[in-house]
């Protein structure tokens, strides 16, 4: 890899360049404290809500050689003055001999050899606290003693984010920062914008003396700012100016002088970024000054991994499939889960955007195994802001669960989206299946109103929630009977006037509808049961009478029933989601199913991932909405869209194709972009939200990365769907739908207390299709694995193979499994 490698054993991505295409980053913390470290030590780093509680001043806009909220220099003293450098590369730019950014599982560590210097950084958050540390070791790597400075350095904005962004005067004469000196030499920096005097304190400190200290930009870089991060003037002085800046742009340098190291000494510095109320500050602050507590912190997150990730652990013949589903997809999945689409380099993170209803609704699928009791709490606030009729409001703030419509939208439009509402039924079933903690159902939780105090709004079960979620949907539909679409559905973009009405609102639909009945059917009310079968019955005849186009499906309609997403089209003819929704919703019949996926298949894949949709709208078009804002090949227009192609993935395994879905799951793989990262530009360790489709003149190029449904998705196509490791009410079904060359693979899958040590063994070179199930070497009935209540590991052989007649036509039963 030109840029870096994988390191399996260690968990981690190692990248050897800092030179990458673009900023490649990592997550450290959560969004209760936490945010991005980038790859060459920059920072941005918020507690609660990037929006309303920022603490760091990372530009991601200015070039990637710039200083962004977090650096640190050292200097060498020379004869003639001091030799600075950055061992973070960025800002200096100097040459290094060797240059290693860990990326790892919630920190971040560069190792890098600068002018025979050695250090050593690990950037992380001690699980549950709020502090971000920097561990840092010096070491001289040469044969003569050397006089070393260090000096960590970070920038603060404004708490508002949007707000230090706008430029307004009255931004920089509120910034203020105090300094306290400890008796044993250490320094803490307070740093607040004027009016969180008395409610929160960012803080900066060390665990060692300090020499002296900068807080004001200007005298940093010096020479009224004519300095540059690249080469502050104030590093040249020997001491800094102890300055406690009262109004402008906020920083905190502390000078540690570490005096003379020996040849082969190192050095350790802890540093701490953190916000508390003030009172607490100085106490919090000492927390981590003692080293066995930060070495007791770090084996605590890697404490936390070990056991999120111990819940599936699977060997395949793929190397590149192992390693993603083993570790960089369920951590990405983590990350997304954590921060919703709220704070990433190409996300907002700055005004109203907040926690996505229909976004984190996804996210919860990926995390369920590792972290249920996070994606439970994260449910409950998604359904805390569900409406009484049933539909949702679109996205929340976490700091104040203050929720909104989403997008502005033209005089007359619909205030809600036709979809967001359909996903938690999704969630709450994918939870209950994993779980088996059906006492969720009966959880009360409040519905939303803007206008009524929380103790005044009305309540209902979860399992209430759900029932009005799919009534909403039932009860909203257009002319062709098909559900309404509201401002947009998934495709954000796509925004038609009026009645428009659409097909993956549908698909959904039968989606949830089928997971409702199979909930029912285990819960024994056969009541709902038959009631939720017969409308998934009344939107399949809707959708094969209405939608279905010679060779496709269609995408939506609008209001006065012309088709959006069908050969009568000249552009946007046919579109993915229309095509894999309704074979995962039980809609399309195996005809149908197999003639949607080739077409699929042969107008939009392509090597670098399957199309949303083609051809490209070439020109902006009101009446269609934001999708013809972008040139054709971008983004929702018809670009590489990655989110929709894990459910083409899906619907292959429904129709047994297991070569197809891997080869889907392939060629979006980021770890296999070896060949190709020049153009791909984006991390190889997480997946982006798109890459540019082939109507583009940058085909390839992808963007977006880390806060995106694809993680969750692929995820969830390649553990249950092509492993065919999937959670039912009864049990733990195996049903996997692999590369017919496979020999088979091993899964080590925890589920419901028990763990289950499974070989797939496949002789006769099938994609699908199980033969026998042994069970500590007793033969079961079907591929359900009882759930055990003894606590023990239980070994599990699984023989892959053809199937009899009577079992195929069980097995396509199952896809359409609402007739039943
Ligand atoms: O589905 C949306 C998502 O909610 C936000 N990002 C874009 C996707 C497709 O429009």
């Amino acid at each position: 890899m030109k840029y870096g490698f994988f390191e399996d054993a260690k968990r981690e991505y190692v990248i050897t360049n800092p030179k990458t295409p673009v900023k490649w980053t990592n997550y450290v913390g959560t969004l209760a404290f936490g945010g991005i470290v980038d790859h060459t030590g920059g920072s941005l780093i918020c507690k609660g809500d990037p929006a309303l509680n920022r603490i760091v001043k990372y530009m991601p806009q200015l070039p990637s050689s710039e200083f962004k909220g977090e650096g640190m220099y050292i200097r060498i003293k020379q004869p003639d003055g001091y030799k600075i450098f950055s061992p973070f590369f960025v800002p200096t730019l100097d040459h290094y001999d060797k240059y290693e950014c860990h990326v790892g599982l919630g920190y971040q560590r560069i190792v890098s050899e600068f002018y025979g210097i050695r250090t050593d950084v690990t950037i992380f958050v001690p699980p549950g606290e709020n502090v971000v540390v920097r561990d840092i070791k010096v070491t001289n790597l040469g044969d003569e003693l050397v006089e070393l400075d260090v000096v960590p350095v970070v920038e603060f904005t404004h708490f508002d984010a949007l707000k230090q962004y706008t430029n307004a005067d009255w931004v920089p004469q509120t910034m203020t920062v105090d300094a306290e000196k400890n008796a044993d030499g250490t320094v803490l920096l307070r740093q607040y914008a004027f009016m969180k005097k008395q409610y929160e304190n960012n803080f900066f400190t060390s665990n060692v003396p300090v020499d002296s200290f900068e807080t004001d930009r200007k005298v940093f870089l010096g020479d009224n700012e004519y300095g540059t991060w690249a080469n502050p003037l104030e590093l040249q002085e020997d001491h800094l100016s102890n300055i406690e800046a009262r109004r402008g742009d906020t920083i905190a340098a502390l000078l540690h002088k570490l005096g003379e190291v020996a040849p082969g000494e190192t050095k350790r510095i802890v540093t701490q970024l953190g916000q508390d109320e003030p009172a607490k500050v100085t106490e919090t602050s000492k927390k981590f000054r003692s080293l066995e507590a930060v070495d007791a912190a770090f084996a605590e997150l890697g404490a936390f991994w070990d056991e999120y990730l111990s819940k599936n652990w699977i060997e395949t013949p793929d190397a590149a499939f192992n390693s993603m589903v083993n570790i960089h997809n369920p951590r990405q999945c983590h990350t997304t889960m954590n921060w919703s689409r709220y704070l990433s380099l190409y996300q907002l993170g700055l005004g109203a955007r907040g926690i996505g209803f229909r976004d984190s609704s996804q996210d919860v699928m990926g995390v369920l195994a590792g972290a249920p009791d996070e994606a439970k709490a994260l449910m409950r606030r998604l359904i805390s802001v569900q409406l009484p009729n049933g539909s949702a409001m679109h996205q929340f703030f976490p700091l104040t669960m203050e929720a909104n419509e989403g997008d502005s939208r033209e005089e007359g439009d619909k205030q809600w989206y036709g979809d967001d509402h359909l996903w938690i039924v999704q969630a709450v079933s994918a939870y209950v299946k994993e779980t088996g903690d059906y006492a969720f159902l009966d959880e009360e939780i409040t519905f939303y109103s803007k206008e009524l105090p929380l103790a005044e709004r009305e309540k209902g079960t979860v399992l209430e929630h759900l029932r009005r979620a799919l009534e909403f949907t039932r009860t909203h539909t257009g002319k062709q009977g098909l559900p309404l679409l509201g401002f947009a559905d998934w495709n954000d973009t796509v925004n038609l006037h009026g009645d428009a009405e659409s097909v993956m609102i549908a698909s959904l639909y039968g989606r949830a509808l089928l997971e409702m009945i199979d909930l029912m059917e285990f819960l024994g009310d056969k009541t709902s049961a038959r009631a939720y079968r017969a409308n998934h019955a009344h939107m399949k005849k809707v959708v094969n009478e209405v939608a279905w186009d010679g060779e496709w499906y269609a995408r939506y309609f609008e209001e006065d029933g012309t088709p959006i997403g069908s050969k009568e089209n000249s552009e946007g003819q046919i579109y993915t989601n229309a095509q894999s929704w309704t074979v995962f919703s039980g809609f399309a019949d195996e005809d149908r199913a197999l003639q949607a996926l080739e077409s699929v298949n042969s107008k939009l894949n392509t090597p670098c991932g399957i199309k949303l949709s083609w051809p490209g709208y070439d020109g902006f078009d009101p009446a269609k909405g934001g999708v013809t804002t972008y040139p054709p090949g971008a983004k929702e227009n018809g670009g590489i869209f990655l989110h929709s192609n894990p459910w083409v993935m899906i619907a292959e395994t429904m129709v047994g194709n297991g070569d197809r879905a891997f080869q889907y799951y392939n060629q979006i793989n980021p770890a296999a972009q070896n060949d190709t990262i020049e153009r791909f530009e984006c991390e190889p360790y997480c997946y982006p939200q798109n890459i540019l489709g082939d109507e583009h003149p940058q085909f390839g190029l992808a963007r977006n990365s880390w806060l995106s449904g694809t993680s969750s998705w692929t995820y969830q196509a390649a553990v249950k769907h092509i492993l065919g490791l999937m959670p039912c009410h009864q049990g733990l079904e195996v049903n996997p739908c692999i590369p017919a060359e496979w020999d088979g693979f091993k899964a080590t899958r925890k589920f419901r207390g028990t763990t289950y040590n499974i070989e797939v063994k496949n002789p006769d070179h099938v994609s699908k299709g199980v033969v026998s199930v042994t069970i500590d070497g007793e033969a079961i009935e079907g591929n359900v694995l009882p759930v055990f209540t003894d606590g023990k590991a239980h070994s599990t052989e699984v023989v892959m193979g053809v199937m009899v007649e009577e079992e195929q036509s069980q097995e396509s039963q199952k896809m359409v499994l609402a007739e039943g």
